[in-house]
Order: C-alpha cells, then structure tokens, then sequence
C-alpha cells in the first residue's frame, strides 16, 4: 500500500480549519487537522512544501515509523507550527489503518472503558449575573459541568480569563477585521480581589453537585497562584487551569504546597517534555494537551500513558479553533483512555461545521459518543469547501494598565 498524494484544504464556517486529505494507491484516504489558532497558514506550508513530497510512496500503515522520520528527520525538534502539521499526518494515518481494519480508533487502541465521555461547556458573563443566566443555560441543557468566566468590576476591559461579552462562544470567534490584534487589559489585583468570592457565589447557587471549572489563562504569578489556590479551595472546583504560564513546569510547587485545588495544565505544549515533570512530580491533575498541536495521536496516547502512571486524568483542550478532526481522535481516545477525565468541547453543532465534516459521533446531555464508523468517523465533503478560503485573523493581546504585555 503506497500513499499517493495529500491535499490541504484552509477554511471554514468562522474558522480558518486547516485539513489534510491523504490519498493512496488502494482508495483509500485519510483525514486529519492541522488547524494550529491563528497561524494556519504555517502548518498548512510545512505540510505542502516538505512534508507531502516526502510521503508520497511511504506504506501509510507504518504509522509508528513515519512519525519518527517526520520527528528525527526535521531534526529542529518540536514546536507548535511542526507538531500540528504532524498532528495531521498522524491522525491521517490512524484513519486510513482504522478504515482498513473496518474499525473504529477506539477498537485499536484498546477498546471502550466507558459509554459515553463527560464534557463541559463554557459559561461566560459581562458580570455575575450575566454569567449566572448563562451556566443555568447549560444546566438545563444537562451539562454535569462548566467552566464558568465573568467580567470583574473595575477591569478597564475584559481578559479572556473575563469575557466582554456573553453568548455562547461569542468571546472566541477569530476577530477576522485583520491581522493586528486587538488590546485587553489586565488587572491581577481586581481579578485577585473578585473571582474567589464571585466562584463561592456560583457554588452557592447551582449546588454541591456542578462541576464547576475556571481558567486564569495564565495569568497569575506562582505567588499569586498560590494565594488564589488557597482562596478558592471552599468552592471544590473540579479544576483550575492555567494559574501560572504553562511553560514554568517548576511553577506550581508553590501552590502545590499552599492548596489542594485540583490543576489543569497543557493547552499550549506541543511534545510530552513540555509536561513529564509536572506528571511525574505529580504537580498536576490534569493534563489539556490537544491532539493537533501536540503531534497527532501516536505522541498523545503516550503521554496519556504516562499521565496514568502518576494518577494525572485527561482533560483535552477541545476550544472552537480545533476542527471536528481533531474532535473526533480525542473523542476515540477519551472512550479508551482509563485515565480519561473530562473533554472541553464547543466545535460540534453548527449547521455549516457539520455539513463541512458530516460524522455520527453524537452528544446528549454534556456527554460524547463516539461514533462505531470505521477510523475517525469524520469525514470531509469537498464540495461544501469549496465555499471557504482563508481568512487572515487575529486573538486579542492582553497588557496591563500601564502599557506592560502580559500573558493573553
Ligand atoms: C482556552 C483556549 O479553551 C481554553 O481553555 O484557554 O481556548 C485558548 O484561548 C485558545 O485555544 C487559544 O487559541
Ligand atoms: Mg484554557
């Protein structure tokens, strides 16, 4: 078996998904994402430029060897732009080896550990009243859990840790106006000073039984994430993500040993380096990587493996910028994982989204179930495609009052 060709495709209904297509000399082919949020057109150049003329002839079912050779052989190791192009050939590849084994992804992996994978979805309030009507939005829909995010008095304009607006993933639509970003401003000591009671209220209102998370997106000193950890112990969050920047992996010993607040961390790495020493110090319990950005499912499952080993749990990053690809191989590795979590999840749903990437995996009251077709269970219909090309976007950055960048 001989991989012919691949195609990308960069486009789609209010995101720029970037998709690969590959094709073989059986006719079979496989899809995968490389969707890397407002940089799309580098994976896109990295997999069209090196990486398909180097495919093409390989036996698509050496999966395990050809991520080496794309791994090894770039030689500059890791990296977002690199990891997601190889996200996507991965996940390519896993489809094709599950379409020829007329399978699943979860059946090769191991089979299912459970029925259906419990998810959260995002609240988000202009104040805690706007917030409050927008997780009880969730509540009734049967969601067991919500990451809740509100406007904090006193901010001059809102951070992503407290979006401006409400609505349902309002805050997340890629600003398409142009490529120079637009401002926030942050201020710790309002958000220091605000969220620990605001998240007591919220647990007051919907109860013992929410599970309630929250992202600080990395706002926050050790220092600061200790004292904020300490402050929000009472509220018995199911998780607080980001405290400090991701990339200090030393950072949360401090709150290690101030709190007992369970933490989520990995939404911004890309290889299991950036994360072996907050898995096996055990300073984390969560562990957010994605699928696309962190290499595709061969280095993920790794990590998930690795996760188990220290009683750290799944808690993939599924924000509106990855696409139904990327959904559905962590939505395979989510019924197997026996150290599954939670799964974030917003993509799904849109009309136009689902007629781009038609699949049967299906969600019911805040759970996924993943569909039975065989590989990822996703597939691409290049006709509705067509009606997309790029869009050249930005994210917001984020500086404090005095002009200082800070972390978005
Ligand atoms: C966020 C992300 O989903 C989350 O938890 O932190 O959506 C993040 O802001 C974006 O993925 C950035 O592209
Ligand atoms: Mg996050």
């Amino acid at each position: 078996m001989k991989i012919t060709d691949g195609k990308i495709f960069v486009g789609g209904p209010g995101k720029n998904y970037v998709t690969l297509k590959i094709m073989t000399d059986q006719g079979i082919y496989g899809l995968g994402d490389a969707t890397l949020n407002n940089r799309e057109t580098l994976p896109a150049a990295y997999l069209q430029d090196y990486l398909i003329p180097a495919l093409i002839g390989m036996d698509p079912r050496n999966s395990e060897d050809i991520w080496q050779f794309l791994y090894r052989g770039a030689y500059f190791r890791r990296g977002p732009i690199a990891m997601a192009a190889f996200g996507a050939i991965d996940m390519a590849l896993w489809d094709i080896k599950g379409k020829l084994a007329n399978m699943p992804l979860y059946q090769l992996f191991g089979g299912k550990s459970r029925t259906g994978a419990m998810v959260y979805a995002h609240a988000t309030g202009s104040d805690l009243a706007d917030l409050t009507d927008s997780i009880a939005h969730y509540v009734e829909q049967g969601y067991k859990a919500v990451r809740v995010q509100c406007g904090i008095p006193g901010m001059p304009t809102a951070g992503y840790a407290v979006p401006e607006t409400k609505g349902e993933g309002k805050h997340y639509i890629t600003d398409f106006s142009g490529i120079r970003p637009k401002t926030e401003i942050w201020d710790t000591g309002h958000y220091m000073r605000y969220m620990p009671d605001a998240l007591a209220e919220i647990r007051a209102r919907f109860g013992p039984d929410l599970h309630i998370l929250h992202d600080v997106h990395h706002r926050l000193t050790p220092r600061e994430a200790a004292e904020f950890a300490k402050a929000v112990e009472p509220v018995r969050l199911f998780w607080l993500e980001d405290p400090t920047p991701a990339e200090d992996q030393d950072a949360l010993r401090l709150l290690r040993q101030h709190s007992t607040v369970p933490i989520a961390i990995g939404e911004v790495f890309n290889s299991v380096y950036d994360c072996n020493t907050l898995i096996e110090a055990e300073l984390i319990d969560y562990i957010r990587v994605a699928v696309t950005y962190a290499g595709g499912i061969t280095p993920v499952k790794r990590i998930v493996d690795l996760a188990g080993l220290h009683h750290v749990r799944t808690g993939f990053h599924g924000a509106p910028s990855h696409s139904p690809l990327c959904m559905a191989a962590q939505a395979h590795l989510n019924a197997w994982a026996p150290n599954f979590g939670i799964q974030e999840y917003l993509v799904l749903g849109t009309a136009e989204c689902d007629a781009l990437f038609p699949s049967n995996h299906t969600m019911e009251s805040g759970m996924v179930y993943v569909s039975d077709a065989p590989g990822l269970g996703v597939d691409f219909d290049e006709t509705q495609a067509a009606r997309y090309s790029y869009r050249a976007g930005s994210h917001p950055i984020v500086r404090l009052q005095d002009g200082t960048m800070w972390n978005y």
